[in-house]
């Protein structure tokens, strides 16, 4: 913790929530990354370069994967024995996650060609920006492991975290890799889109980092370690992001951009989406040429006939039933393998994503 931690705001901190101590601390880990970290002169501008891509790209988002670290964190250990540091750190590790989750949307709205990201443009569309905001990415990822090592290196779980994020890193990007060959643009063939293939792709690319990655860390952190327990943990969180992923596919199409902050690209960008797998299962032969010829291209016209088709098929009424039973379904899972964790650490996740409009 650089110095400025334990100034001043330490009496306005005790005051605050998990949520608002949260917020608190970015504007010290950026300070911590970009001045106090590699001072050489010569790195000035990169720096400044630094700081400006952490201020526009890790604030604005919902932070439901970052605040779960500590709210785990506090089911898992009993108040007494959960000490400031401790609080700190599991800040610093949801961070981490934030950042994690920062560094795979740049990358993630460049490969979407996507326009707005928590209602401001992605960062690659800013002016002056482009391309190079590959390597903001980078920057990005790197940030992680900064504040892991300066953070943790001392901790008896920092190993565990190191390979955690390494593991959840890779399963993320590979799950993108079957996200991005799911829909190759300009082949319109709908046989792709099958529903086993569709649970493999948001599977990986979205529920491991969404949904185990926060929850393990809080583990590693509490000292768990026993893959028993981690195997049951994994499997009702991948059900909630598998979930997670549906509702992000059918907010791409219903959801209102004022409020997600951002304008669905699914129909256009040929993806293998919830909402097309569905329709897949109910459509009519002639239904099925229909969306065949529409589905995957970038014009208007044909953009407004693939929702008006899934308005013919009922999505909205198909999504809801398809809510309530996988919210059934994670009750049975919580009841069958939660035996030794308490349930609060699922049922907090749950309740924040269940009819969730952003
Ligand atoms: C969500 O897909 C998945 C990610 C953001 C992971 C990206 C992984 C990389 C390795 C870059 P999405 O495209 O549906 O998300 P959104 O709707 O927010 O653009
Ligand atoms: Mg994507
Ligand atoms: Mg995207
Ligand atoms: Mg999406």
């Amino acid at each position: 913790m650089g110095d400025r931690a334990s100034n001043g705001s330490h009496c306005k901190k005790a005051l605050l929530s998990d949520a608002g101590l949260f917020e608190a601390h970015f504007e010290e880990l950026v300070w911590e990354l970009t001045e106090q970290d590699l001072t050489d002169p010569v790195l000035r501008d990169a720096m400044n370069r630094l700081k400006e891509v952490l201020l526009y790209n890790a604030p604005g988002g919902k932070r439901n994967r970052g605040l779960s670290v500590i709210g785990s964190l506090r089911e898992l250990v009993p108040p007494t024995k959960l000490t400031q540091d401790t609080v700190q750190r599991a800040l610093v590790v949801g961070w981490c996650i934030e950042l994690l989750q920062a560094f795979f949307l740049v990358a993630d709205d460049i490969m979407d060609a996507s326009v707005t990201r928590r209602g401001r443009p992605c960062w690659y569309k800013k002016d002056g920006i482009g391309l190079d905001a590959i390597n903001d990415a980078f920057l990005l990822e790197a940030s992680i492991y900064r504040l892991l090592r300066r953070h943790c290196r001392n901790q008896p779980y920092y190993v565990h975290l190191l390979e955690l994020f390494n593991e959840t890193s890779f399963q993320t990007e590979l799950g993108q890799a079957l996200d991005l060959m799911t829909a190759p643009p300009g082949h319109f063939d709908l046989n792709r889109f099958t529903m086993e293939r569709y649970k493999a792709i948001v599977k990986y690319k979205t529920a491991f980092y969404s949904f185990y990655l926060p929850v393990a860390a809080a583990m590693y952190m509490a000292g768990i370690k026993d893959e028993e327990e981690h195997r049951n943990a994994k499997l009702i969180l991948l059900e909630m992001g598998e979930f997670f992923q549906i509702q992000d596919d059918y907010l791409d199409c219903y959801g209102d951009p004022a409020v997600t902050g951002k304008v669905g690209t699914d129909i256009q960008d040929n993806k293998c989406s919830w909402l097309v797998v569905t329709a897949m299962e109910v459509l009519t032969p002639e239904q099925r040429t229909e969306l065949e010829a529409c589905y995957g291209r970038h014009d208007d016209a044909s953009v407004e006939k693939v929702k008006a088709l899934y308005d013919i098929l009922e999505m909205p009424s198909l999504y809801r039933k398809y809510e309530d039973e996988s919210y059934q379904r994670l009750q049975k899972l919580i009841a069958c393998h939660a035996q030794n964790l308490p349930h609060a650490v699922f049922l907090n996740f749950a309740k924040k994503i269940y009819k969730r409009k952003k």
